[in-house]
C-alpha cells in the first residue's frame, strides 16, 4: 500500500483529507467540462486569452450574477459511472449501460457526439441483451477511440483507491460499454491512473512531472491493451507521447510552446489527442504560466486547458479531476464553483462514494 494510502486509512485527519480529495476530483471534473463548454471546438488566439481570464476573473468576483454554466455529457456519463458505483456492491454492467441510456434520452441535448447516441439506440433496441456488442460494431468494427470513456472515469479511480486490481478491471469494462478501440481503452486506462496516482499524493508535497509521467506510463504497459499488429506503432502512442510531456514540460511556457503543444500531443476529441493533453495541463500549472493570472493552482490548471483550444471541456474536465483528486475541495474556490449547474448535487455524490467505499473491506 502507498506510504500516504497507508496514513492516510490510520486516521481520521487523513480520512477527511481523502474525503475532501473525493469531492475535489469530481467537483474539479465539473467544473472542468462546465466552465470549458462554452469554448468547445475553438482556436483560441492571443486575444481569446485575455478573454478567458476576464471569464475566469468575472466568476470568481462574488457580486457577478449569471446563469448556471451548464454541464454536458461529460457529466452526464460520470454521473452514471458513480451511480453505479454507489448503487451496487458488485459490478453490474447492465445497470451502468441502462444508466448512460436512460440519461441520454431524459437529457438529449448533452452535447453527445452522433456515433456514441447510436449505440445507446442499440443497446436499447437490444433490450440490453450484451451490453458491449454495440460498441465493437462502432466505425465499422474497430469501435471508437473517443475520449468519451477517459472523460467519465474519475469516480472509479476514486472508488477502488485502494484495491488497484479492481480498478483495472472495472475501468476497462466500464469502458467497454462505448469504447471498444485499443486507444479508447488505453486513453480511459491512463487517466483513470493518472486521477488515482493524483489521489494518492500528499498535496502537502509538490509533484514532480518526470516521475509522475514515467510512474504512469510503467503502470499503463503492465495493464495495457495490446494490439498485436502494432500497425501506425499504436502500441507506443501513449508511451510515447508521456515522453513528449515531459519534454515539453521543460521549455518556459509560451504561445509559441502552446502551438507545440497542439502540434505533439493536439487537443482534439480523440482519447491520444487529449487524455495526455490533459495530464500536460495538470502538471504545467504546478507553476505560474504567463498570462493565466491566478495564484490558485486549480484555476490555472483548468484556465490553462480551455486556452489550448479544441475540446475544451473535456480536457479541462479530465484536467480538472486530476487537480481535484491531488489538492482536494478546499483548493477549489467555491464562488467558481456555484456558477456550475450540479455543483451541490456532485458534492453529495462524492459523498457517497466516499461512504460506500469506506463500508467495503480492503482485500
Ligand atoms: N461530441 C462532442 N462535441 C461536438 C458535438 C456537440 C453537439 N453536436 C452539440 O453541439 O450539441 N463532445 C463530446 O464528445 C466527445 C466524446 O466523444 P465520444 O463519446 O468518445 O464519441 P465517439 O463518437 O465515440 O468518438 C468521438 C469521435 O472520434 C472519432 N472516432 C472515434 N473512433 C473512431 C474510429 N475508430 N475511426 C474513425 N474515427 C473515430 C469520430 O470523429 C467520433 O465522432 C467529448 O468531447 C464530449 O464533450
Ligand atoms: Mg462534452
Ligand atoms: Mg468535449
Amino acid at each position: 500500500m502507498h506510504p500516504f494510502l497507508k496514513k492516510a486509512t490510520m486516521s481520521t485527519l487523513e480520512s477527511s483529507l481523502m474525503k475532501s480529495k473525493f469531492r475535489g476530483c469530481l467537483l474539479g471534473s465539473l467544473i472542468g467540462d462546465c466552465l470549458g463548454a462554452p469554448f468547445e471546438g475553438d482556436v483560441v488566439t492571443a486575444g481569446d486569452k485575455i478573454v478567458i481570464q476576464r471569464y475566469f476573473d468575472k466568476l470568481q468576483d462574488s457580486t457577478f450574477k449569471a446563469p448556471f454554466k451548464q454541464y454536458t455529457d461529460d457529466t452526464a456519463m460520470c454521473k452514471s459511472v458513480a451511480k453505479f458505483l454507489i448503487d451496487k456492491p458488485e459490478p453490474d454492467y447492465k445497470f451502468l449501460a441502462k444508466l448512460f441510456v436512460t440519461e441520454y434520452f431524459n437529457e438529449p441535448k448533452r452535447g453527445y457526439g452522433e456515433n456514441v447516441i447510436e449505440v445507446f439506440r442499440k443497446l436499447k433496441n437490444t433490450k440490453f441483451e450484451d451490453v458491449y456488442k454495440p460498441a465493437r460494431e462502432q466505425f465499422f468494427g474497430s469501435g471508437s477511440y473517443g475520449n468519451g470513456g477517459a472523460m467519465r472515469i474519475a469516480p472509479v479511480s476514486l472508488y477502488f483507491y485502494n484495491q488497484y486490481h479492481s480498478m483495472v478491471e472495472v475501468a476497462k469494462n466500464v469502458t467497454k460499454i462505448t469504447h471498444s478501440n485499443i486507444l479508447g481503452i488505453n486513453g480511459a486506462l491512463l487517466q483513470c491512473l493518472a486521477v488515482h496516482q493524483a489521489l494518492l499524493s500528499d498535496p502537502e508535497n509538490s509533484i514532480d512531472p518526470k516521475k509522475f509521467c514515467t510512474e504512469l506510463s510503467t503502470k499503463l504497459k503492465d495493464i495495457e491493451e495490446v494490439d498485436e499488429d502494432n500497425l501506425d506503432n499504436i502500441n507506443n502512442i501513449y508511451h510515447d507521447k508521456l515522453k513528449t510531456v515531459q519534454k515539453l514540460l521543460q521549455k518556459e511556457p509560451s504561445d509559441d510552446l502552446d502551438e507545440e503543444i497542439l502540434e505533439n500531443l493536439g487537443n482534439g476529441i480523440r482519447a491520444h489527442e487529449s487524455v495526455p493533453t490533459a495530464i500536460y495541463c495538470f502538471l504545467r500549472a504546478q507553476n505560474e504560466i504567463p498570462g493565466i493570472e491566478t495564484e490558485n493552482s486549480f484555476r490555472r490548471t483548468i484556465q490553462y486547458a480551455i486556452t489550448l483550444g479544441g475540446d475544451t471541456d473535456t480536457i479541462a474536465c479530465m484536467a480538472g479531476a486530476i487537480a481535484g483528486a491531488y489538492l482536494g475541495e478546499d483548493a477549489i474556490n467555491s464562488v467558481l464553483a456555484k456558477h456550475c449547474e450540479f455543483n451541490k448535487e456532485i458534492l453529495e455524490m462524492a459523498e457517497n462514494l466516499f461512504t460506500a467505499r469506506e463500508s467495503i473491506p480492503i482485500k
